[in-house]
C-alpha cells in the first residue's frame, strides 16, 4: 500500500466507493487522515465503513475543514454535467483531486527516486501497460502496475530506490491528476472516444494529452503517429520539444523514432536504422493495432536506458492479456482465440484480419452502428456462429458476404464451429470469439464471457459427438 502522507491529522473527503474510493480510504486512513465518504449508491456504504471512513451525505460534511475532495474516475467532473459534490467543491475553493493525485503526492514526498511510465490512448492502453511492465521486469527491475488496467494505484508496494512504477492512465484519471511527473509518458493513438463525458471530441484530446505534459524536463515521451490527432501532436512537439520526443510507427519508416515494418521492429534513433525484432514470431502480439503497442514499450524500455536484447526477450515471453485476443492451448490442429474484449465493430475488425480460415463467434448486445465496418471483411472468415440479442441483425448485414449459423448461446456455436472446423480439414483453422458486441444480454460483462468460453474449450473432448439438433442456417 502506498501511504499519502500530506493530510496527517486533517480531513479530506472521498466520493465513490468502488475500487478507487476504498483504495483511498484505506490508504488515507493509514496515513492519519480522518475520511468523510459517500457514494450514489447507498449499499456502498458498508465497505467504506469497515475500512474507516466516517460515511456521510456531502450536505452533512464540514466544507471549511476538507483539505480536497478525492473523486473516482467515474463520478462526472465537468460532463455532461459536474456531479453535485463537484459544484459543492467548487463552491467551498476545495481541491478535487483523484488517487492518481495522492500516488503523485506520496510519490514526491517519499524522497526514493522511483521511476514512473504512464500510458495513455484511445486504444491499446492496457496491453501496452502489461507489456511494458513485462518487459522492464525482464530486465531485472522491480515494477509495479496499476491504475486504469484495474488495480488501483494506491494498492501498489511503497516506493523505493530501484522501483519502476508503470501506469495505465485513463481520461478521467488525468483530468483528477496534476502534480505528476513522469520519466516516460506514452500516448499510444487518439480516435473519439467517451465524448460525453468530455464536452466533445475538443475536450476529450485536451484530456489525453495532459500526460504529454507530466513528463520530467529529463523524461521521455513515446508517442504513436498512426492516428491523425497524435500525429498532428507530433508535428507541433518536433518544433518545440524535439529532445524528448520518441515517435513510434507502424507501416512507416521515420526518419528519427521506432518504427514497424512488414512486422519487422525498427529502432531508427541512429543514422542508420537497426532490425530489433520480427513482430510476427510474437504469438501474444498479433496484429498491427498490437505492433504498435511492442513498438511504443520497446521505446519506452530503450528511453529507461535498458538493454536491447533483454528487452526483445521481455517482448517474446509476453503472455498476453485475458480475453484480447488471447490463445487458448490448441485441440486437434485448431486453434482457439478469446476475443471477448471485442464489444464493438472497431475492435473486432483488428482480430478479423489477423487470421486465415476463421470460425468466427460473433453476436450479443449491438452497438451503434451494428457491424456494418465489418463487411468487407469477411474475406477470411469461413463461417459466422451467430450468438445473442443481435444476431438477426448482424445476419441481415452480412447478408451474402458470409455463410452464417444461427446458434444462440456462446456453447452451441462452438461446438459448431469445432466441427465444421473439424470436418473441412482447411489448414490452420481458428476459431475466433469476438463478438463485436457488448455482453450484457447474456453475461454480466465481457469478462464473464471469455471466462464461459475458456471453460467450453476446455470441455471439448478429443472425438466428441456434438448435437446438431436446432441449428439454422441465416
Ligand atoms: N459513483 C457515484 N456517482 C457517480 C458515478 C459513480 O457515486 O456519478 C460510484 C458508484 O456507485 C461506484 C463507484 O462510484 O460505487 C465506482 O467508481 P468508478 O466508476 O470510478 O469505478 P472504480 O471501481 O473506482 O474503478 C475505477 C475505473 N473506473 C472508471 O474509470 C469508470 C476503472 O477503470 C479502474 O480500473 C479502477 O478505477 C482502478 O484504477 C475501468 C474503466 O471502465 C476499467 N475505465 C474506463 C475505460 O477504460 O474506458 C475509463
Amino acid at each position: 500500500m502506498i501511504i499519502p502522507r500530506r493530510y496527517e491529522g486533517k480531513q479530506i473527503a472521498v466520493y465513490g466507493l468502488g475500487r478507487t474510493g476504498l483504495s483511498a480510504i484505506r490508504s488515507l486512513v493509514a496515513g492519519g487522515a480522518s475520511v468523510v465518504a459517500w457514494d450514489d449508491n447507498e449499499a456502498a456504504a458498508e465497505q467504506a465503513s469497515a475500512a474507516g471512513a466516517l460515511v456521510m451525505h456531502p450536505s452533512g460534511w464540514n466544507w471549511l475543514a476538507l483539505t480536497a475532495l478525492v473523486l473516482s474516475p467515474g463520478v462526472p467532473l465537468t460532463h455532461p454535467e459536474p456531479h453535485d459534490v463537484v459544484r459543492m467543491a467548487k463552491d467551498a475553493n476545495v481541491d478535487v483531486i483523484g488517487d492518481t493525485e495522492l500516488f503523485a503526492q506520496a510519490l514526491e514526498d517519499s524522497g526514493k527516486d522511483a521511476r514512473l511510465v504512464v500510458i495513455t490512448g484511445t486504444n491499446g492502453k492496457s496491453t501496452t501497460t502489461a507489456l511494458t511492465a513485462h518487459m522492464i521486469s525482464k530486465c531485472g527491475l522491480t515494477v509495479q502496475m496499476g491504475g486504469n488496467i484495474g488495480i488501483p494505484v494506491l494498492d501498489l508496494a511503497p516506493p523505493s530506490d530501484d522501483m519502476v512504477y508503470v501506469l495505465e492512465m485513463s481520461s478521467y484519471q488525468a483530468d483528477l491528476t496534476h502534480s505528476m511527473r513522469t520519466d516516460v509518458s506514452i500516448l499510444l493513438n487518439i480516435t473519439p472516444d467517451h465524448l460525453e463525458r468530455h464536452g466533445g471530441y475538443e475536450g476529450y484530446i485536451t484530456s489525453k494529452r495532459r500526460v504529454l505534459d507530466m513528463v520530467k524536463r529529463d523524461g521521455r515521451i513515446v508517442l504513436g503517429v498512426n492516428s491523425i490527432q497524435t500525429q498532428a501532436i507530433c508535428t507541433e512537439l518536433k518544433v518545440r520539444d524535439n529532445g524528448r520526443l520518441l515517435p513510434v510507427a507502424v507501416g512507416e519508416v521515420l526518419s528519427y523514432g521506432y518504427f514497424v515494418i512488414g512486422g519487422v521492429l525498427w529502432d531508427g534513433t541512429h543514422s542508420v536504422s537497426d532490425e530489433v525484432v520480427d513482430l510476427k514470431e510474437v504469438d501474444a502480439l498479433t496484429g498491427a493495432h498490437n505492433w504498435e503497442n511492442a513498438a511504443a514499450a520497446y521505446a519506452c524500455g530503450r528511453a529507461l536506458g535498458l538493454d536491447p536484447a533483454r528487452l526483445v526477450e521481455g517482448l517474446k515471453s509476453f503472455p498476453g492479456l485475458p480475453h484480447r485476443q488471447e490463445n487458448l492451448p490448441e485441440l486437434r490442429g485448431v486453434r482457439f482465440v478469446n476475443d471477448s474484449k471485442a464489444t464493438n465493430a472497431e475492435a473486432a475488425a483488428k482480430a478479423l484480419v489477423c487470421y486465415d480460415n476463421i470460425y468466427w463467434i460473433a453476436g450479443g448486445r449491438l452497438k451503434q452502428g451494428g457491424v456494418s465496418d465489418l463487411v468487407s471483411l469477411m474475406g477470411p472468415v469461413v463461417r459466422a456462429y451467430l450468438i445473442g440479442e443481435g444476431a438477426a441483425e448482424i445476419a441481415e448485414t452480412l447478408k451474402g458476404r458470409v455463410e452464417m449459423t444461427q446458434c444462440g448461446t456462446l456453447e452451441r456455436a462452438l461446438d459448431r464451429a469445432m466441427r465444421d472446423a473439424l470436418s473441412e480439414g482447411r489448414p490452420d483453422p481458428v476459431i475466433l470469439l469476438s463478438p463485436a458486441c457488448a455482453s450484457f444480454d447474456q453475461y454480466p460483462d465481457f469478462e464473464k464471457r471469455g471466462d464461459a468460453f475458456k471453460a467450453a474449450v476446455a470441455a471439448l473432448k478429443e472425438g466428441s459427438q456434438v448435437p446438431s439438433n436446432g441449428d439454422a442456417v441465416a
